[in-house]
């Protein structure tokens, strides 16, 4: 599972119509979307996927915005992807992301901050597994 990774288009960057911009930037770095889905999560779900972060003093927040709105669900295809794609959303803090990064350009806030990527392949595959079932990530693309 090393050449995928998992992402999610958080409800800041849907809901100010930045997924379409977001996408192209993954395509035109050489990912392959290999399954994606457009949902919603409940706040029950998205305490479940943040639930690392449980004890952390942002954890309620992070869970009311992660359910606070629309969100794009997908599995990504490259060489090295965990790495290339952090290395393509930029620094958690988009004050702090380089120059040319997609939270750079498109995220507001360290809360608010556009897009999720997978911090291991571990991780990569557990996140997948939370969104997309056996038959949706082998569909064959
Ligand atoms: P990242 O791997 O870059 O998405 O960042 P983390 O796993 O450290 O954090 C997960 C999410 O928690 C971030 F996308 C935003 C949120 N967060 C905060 O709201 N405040 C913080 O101080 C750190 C993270």
């Amino acid at each position: 599972m090393t050449n995928r990774t998992f992402t999610m288009i958080k409800p800041d960057a849907t809901s100010k119509g930045y997924t379409g911009a977001i996408l192209d930037r993954m395509i035109k770095d050489g990912f392959s979307i290999i399954s994606m889905k457009w949902t919603k999560l409940s706040k029950e779900q998205a305490g479940k996927f943040y639930e690392v972060h449980k004890e952390r003093p942002f954890y309620g927040e992070l869970v009311d915005f992660m359910s606070s709105g629309p969100i794009v669900a997908a599995i990504l295809e490259k060489e090295n992807a965990v790495a290339s794609f952090r290395e393509l959303i930029g620094a958690t803090d988009p004050a702090k992301a380089a120059e040319g990064t997609i939270r750079k350009d498109f995220a507001s806030s360290m809360g608010e901050n556009a897009v999720h990527g997978s911090d291991s392949d571990e991780n990569a595959a557990i996140e997948s597994n939370f969104f997309f079932s056996e038959i949706e990530r082998h569909s064959g693309i």
